[in-house]
C-alpha cells in the first residue's frame, strides 16, 4: 500500500506542527504509561495509534463545533487547545483543582475529556465561538445517543427564525457534532439506534469509527456481521446528491495525506449539503495494547504484532514527510527530541502542581502530630501514625484524614490543646474534601431549581374547570410562547399532540421542529434531548408510558444525572423527561418502578405530581431553572376535570416541599402521585371509625421534603405509614429512610413505621388483577386499622 502526495492545499509547516502534535501525544502515551506502572497514577487509557486520523480530523473542526466522542481523542483535543499536555497529566494523576484539570476536576479517570460550557457562576459561555466538547462518559456507545441531539440542533438553528438571536449558540446553525467510537462499541444497540435517528433527523453529524480490528482482546468477526462497520452500515450509504442516508467513507488510519482528504470531504459534504458523513478509519493501531490494566501481546499474534510496528501511523507519517522533503530526518529528530522533552516537563509541572498542596496540607499536620508526641500523649501509637505519614513520599489526602482519625482515637483520653486543633483540622479538611468530590450533584447556579421562588395557583370567581390533558396543554402553549428556545418531541407527539392530548393542536400552532413526532427510540429521544440542551436549547423529551423509560434510563444515569457532577458544573443540560405512569393496567402499562429510577438518576430532579395542575406547576418550576428533571404524570388523571388556574403562566410548585392534603392527628400517611386519590379515600372511610389521618403528598421524589415538614406531622400523630405501588422495599423503603432515619423521625415514634407497596410480582392486566396488585382503598384501610388497633384494642376491636 502507498500513501498518497500531499494533500490538498495544505502547507509544509501546518504539515510539521500536525505531526509535531501527533507525535506530542504519543509521547504523553508512552510517558502516562510509566506514570501509571510507577504508582503515580491508578489507571491508564491512551489515543496512542490513533495520533495521525485525529490531528485529520482536527483540521476541519471550527469555533462552535463540537465533539461527542470517548478515551481515544487524546491527540484531537491536544491538537484544538481543548487540552493540553499538562491537564492530561493532571487528569491522570486525578488532580481535583479545576484549574489544573478542567475537563472533570479529577473526578473523571483518565481521557475523559471535556471542555467548559459554562462560566463558574452556572451561565452560559459563548459556545458559538468556542472550540466545544461534550463530557465524555466510560459506557461504550453512550456517548452516541447525545450525538444526535448535539448535531440536530444545527438543523433547528437554521430552521427555526426564532432562534436568530441565539447567535452565542450558534452562527446560522453550521456547526457540526463531531462523534467518535471504537469499532467493537458499534455493536451496541445504542450505536445503531443513534446512527438510525441521525440519519431520520438529518442531524449535522461526522461521526468517526476508529477501528483498530479488536474490542480489548476481542476481534471484529466477533462483533459486527461480516467483520466490517462500514459494510455493515453500507444500507446507510445514499445514493445519489441529496437523498436520504449518510456518506460513508473508509480510509486507512496511516495514510496522513488520505486522511486530510478524507475529512475536508466529509466536512464539506455535512457543512454544505447538511447531510450526515461517517468515516471508518481502518488499519488503526493499539501500541501500548488496550489500556494499562492488561498487555495485547496476551491475545494479539506476532505477525498482527509485527503488523503494528509496520503501520504504526506515527512512523508512517514521519516516513512521509522525508519522502515528501518536507523536513529531513536529522532534522525531525531534533524537533523530536524538543518535543519528548516538553512532554516530560508539562508532566513534571503537573506532577508538582498536584502533590504540592498536599504535601503542604501534611507539614502542616506533621506539626500539630510534633506537638501531640512533645506533649506525651497517645504512646507509640501516636509516634507511629505520625512517622508513617512523614515517610509517605506521594501522601493523599486520604492519609491524612486517617493520620488524624487514628490520633484522635489514641488521645481520646488525653487533655491537651492540640488536640482541639487537631479536631478542627479534621473538620476543615473533611468540609473541604466533600466539597471538592461531592458538589454539582445538581446546578449550582443562580438558576437551580430549588431557588425558583414558588407561586400559588389563583383562582377567580369565574374560574373553570378543564379535563387535565387540556390544563396541561395551556400550560404548555403558554410556555411555547414563552421561550422560543422550547422543543418537544416524542413518540406520537407531534399530529396526534400526544397519546394523552396534552399537546393537541400545537405542533400546528408552533410548527413540526418545535413540537415533533419520533420514532420509537426511548434512548436516543433522551440523548436527543441532552445533545439539544447542551446546546442552549430547551427540551421537553417525551417518553410515552413509564414502563418504558427503562429503555432511556441507562442514558439518564450515566449521561444527563452526571453530567453537572462528572464536570463539576462545566457543562448543564436542563432537560426534562415528561412521562405519564403508575395506575393503568397490564404488566407492561401500570408499573410505577419509581425505586429503580430514583436509586440511578441521582443529579435529576424527580417529580411525581398528583393532578395535572400540580404537573403544571412543575413545568412552570423547571423552565425557569437550569436543572435537569423528571415530571411523572398521573395516567389516569387525564380526563379528571381540575380548576384551571388564572395564573397558568406563573404558576410554580416549589421542589422538595410535601403539600398536607388532610389534617389529622393519629396516624400520617406519607404518599405520592396516584396514591393520593386512593389515600383521601381510605381516610375518609377510616374517619368513619373515629382514624384521623393527616395526608401528606410528598411531590417530588428527589429532592425530598427538603424543611422536614412530614417529621412536623409524624411529631402531632406518632405514627406514619409510607404509601405507594413501587415494590415492597422500594420507594416506601426510601421514603421511610428519609423521616425515620434523616430527618430523626425514630424520636417520635409511637408505633412501628409501615410501609405499604404493591406486590412484588407485575401488576396483573384487569381491574381485579390491579385490585390483587395494588394497595386500594380496603388495604389501606386494614393497614392503618391495624396499627391503631394494636395501640388502643379496647377503642379499635378486631374488624375482620
Ligand atoms: C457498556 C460497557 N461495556 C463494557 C465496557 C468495558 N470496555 C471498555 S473499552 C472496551 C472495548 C471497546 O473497544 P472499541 O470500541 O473497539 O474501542 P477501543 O478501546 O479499541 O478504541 C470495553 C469492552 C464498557 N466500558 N462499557
Amino acid at each position: 500500500m502507498k500513501t498518497q502526495g500531499m494533500p490538498l492545499n495544505i502547507t509544509k509547516e501546518s504539515i510539521l506542527e500536525d505531526y509535531r502534535t501527533a507525535f506530542r501525544s504519543r509521547q504523553a502515551s508512552l510517558v502516562g504509561r510509566k506514570e501509571v506502572f510507577s504508582g503515580k497514577a491508578k489507571f491508564g487509557i491512551f489515543g496512542d495509534g490513533k495520533e495521525v486520523a485525529q490531528i485529520a480530523m482536527a483540521r476541519v473542526f471550527r469555533p462552535g463545533d463540537i465533539r461527542s466522542g470517548y478515551y481515544r481523542d487524546q491527540t484531537f483535543m491536544l491538537a484544538l487547545d481543548m487540552c493540553t499536555v499538562e491537564q492530561f497529566f493532571a487528569q491522570l494523576y486525578a488532580h481535583a483543582d479545576l484549574a489544573a484539570e478542567p475537563s472533570s476536576a479529577g473526578r473523571s479517570m483518565t481521557a475523559h475529556f471535556a471542555t467548559r460550557s459554562l462560566d463558574p457562576d452556572g451561565s452560559w459561555k459563548a459556545l458559538a465561538d468556542m472550540h466545544n466538547s461534550s463530557a465524555d462518559v466510560s459506557p461504550t456507545a453512550s456517548q452516541m445517543p447525545r450525538l444526535v441531539g448535539l448535531g440536530y440542533a444545527s438543523r433547528l438553528f437554521r430552521e427555526l427564525p426564532e432562534l436568530a438571536p441565539l447567535s452565542h449558540f450558534s452562527k446560522g446553525g453550521d456547526e457540526i457534532a463531531f462523534g467518535t467510537i471504537g469499532n467493537a462499541s458499534c455493536a451496541e444497540g445504542l450505536f445503531w439506534e443513534s446512527v438510525n435517528a441521525i440519519g431520520v433527523l438529518r442531524a449535522l453529524v461526522l461521526l468517526s469509527i476508529w477501528d483498530d480490528g479488536y474490542g480489548i482482546s476481542v476481534p471484529n468477526e466477533y462483533q459486527i456481521t461480516k467483520g466490517g462497520i462500514s459494510q455493515a452500515l453500507a444500507g446507510f450509504q445514499r445514493e445519489g446528491d441529496g437523498g436520504a442516508g449518510f456518506e460513508i467513507h473508509r480510509v486507512h488510519g496511516w495514510d496522513y495525506p488520505a486522511l486530510c482528504e478524507t475529512y475536508v470531504n466529509a466536512a464539506r459534504t455535512v457543512r454544505e449539503e447538511r447531510i450526515p458523513v461517517i468515516v471508518h478509519v481502518t488499519e488503526l493501531t493499539q501500541p501500548q495494547g488496550h489500556s494499562t490494566s492488561g498487555s495485547h501481546e496476551r491475545y494479539k499474534s506476532r505477525e498482527r504484532l509485527e503488523w503494528e510496528e509496520e503501520f504504526d501511523c506515527i512512523r508512517k507519517m514521519r516516513e512521509w514527510i522525508v519522502d515528501q522533503g518536507i523536513l529531513g530526518a536529522a532534522e525531525l529528530e531534533r524537533v523530536e527530541a524538543e518535543d519528548r522533552q516538553a512532554v516530560l516537563d508539562a508532566k513534571d509541572r503537573a506532577w508538582r502542581a498536584f502533590i504540592e498542596p498536599i504535601q503542604r496540607e501534611r507539614d502542616e499536620l506533621l506539626v500539630l502530630l510534633d506537638e501531640v508526641a512533645e506533649a506525651g500523649s497517645g504512646g507509640d501509637a501516636a509516634g507511629r501514625a505520625r512517622d508513617g505519614l512523614r515517610r509517605l513520599q506521594n501522601p493523599l489526602r486520604r492519609d491524612l484524614m486517617r493520620t488524624i482519625h487514628d490520633t484522635l482515637v489514641v488521645t481520646r483520653d488525653a487533655d491537651i490543646p492540640v488536640r482541639r486543633r487537631l479536631l478542627e483540622l479534621n473538620r476543615r479538611h473533611d468540609a473541604a474534601n466533600r466539597e471538592r468530590y461531592g458538589s454539582h450533584l445538581h446546578s449550582e447556579s443562580a438558576q437551580s431549581a430549588l431557588t425558583v421562588e414558588p407561586v400559588a395557583a389563583r383562582y377567580d370567581d369565574d374560574t373553570p374547570m378543564v379535563r387535565g390533558f387540556e390544563l396541561l396543554n395551556r400550560c404548555f402553549d403558554l410556555a411555547f410562547e414563552r421561550h422560543p428556545e422550547l422543543v418537544a418531541f416524542g413518540e406520537d407527539l407531534g399530529k396526534l399532540g400526544d397519546v394523552n392530548q396534552g399537546f393537541a393542536g400545537l405542533q400546528e400552532k408552533y410548527g413540526e421542529l418545535r413540537v415533533g413526532d419520533a420514532g420509537i427510540r426511548e434512548a436516543t429521544l433522551v440523548g436527543q434531548a441532552i445533545g439539544l440542551g447542551m446546546r442552549g436549547l430547551r427540551p421537553i423529551v417525551e417518553i410515552q408510558y413509564l414502563d418504558y423509560l427503562l429503555y432511556a434510563l441507562q442514558v439518564m444515569s450515566d449521561d444527563l444525572a452526571t453530567l453537572q457532577y462528572r464536570t463539576r458544573g462545566g457543562q448543564k443540560s436542563p432537560v426534562i423527561v415528561r412521562t405519564r405512569g403508575h395506575r393503568l393496567e397490564g404488566i407492561w402499562h401500570s408499573g410505577s418502578p419509581m425505586s429503580g429510577i430514583i436509586n440511578l438518576v441521582r443529579g435529576i430532579y424527580v417529580c411525581v405530581p398528583r393532578d395535572m395542575t400540580q404537573a403544571a406547576g412543575f413545568y412552570n418550576t423547571m423552565l425557569c431553572s437550569d436543572d435537569c428533571a423528571l415530571i411523572v404524570e398521573v395516567l389516569n388523571g387525564y380526563r379528571i376535570k381540575e380548576a384551571l388556574p388564572a395564573n397558568l403562566a406563573e404558576f410554580a410548585v416549589p421542589l422538595g416541599q410535601p403539600e398536607v392534603l388532610r389534617q389529622g392527628a393519629h396516624v400520617t400517611l406519607v404518599t405520592y402521585g396516584a396514591c393520593c386519590r386512593i389515600a383521601l379515600d381510605a381516610s375518609a372511610q377510616l374517619a368513619e371509625v373515629g382514624i384521623d389521618v393527616e395526608v401528606i403528598d410528598v411531590q417530588t421524589l428527589l429532592p425530598f421534603d427538603g424543611d422536614a415538614r412530614i417529621l412536623e406531622s409524624l411529631r402531632k400523630t406518632g405514627r406514619i405509614v409510607f404509601l405507594d405501588e413501587d415494590v415492597p422495599g422500594g420507594t416506601t423503603a426510601y421514603m421511610m429512610q428519609q423521616v425515620i432515619d434523616g430527618q430523626g423521625g425514630y424520636h417520635w415514634l409511637d408505633s412501628p413505621p409501615l410501609a405499604l407497596s404493591a406486590q412484588a410480582h407485575r401488576p396483573a392486566y384487569g381491574s381485579d388483577g390491579d385490585y390483587w396488585s395494588k394497595p386500594n382503598r380496603e388495604s389501606i384501610f386494614r393497614a392503618l386499622y391495624g396499627m391503631m388497633r394494636e395501640a388502643d384494642p379496647a377503642t379499635y376491636p378486631e374488624l375482620f
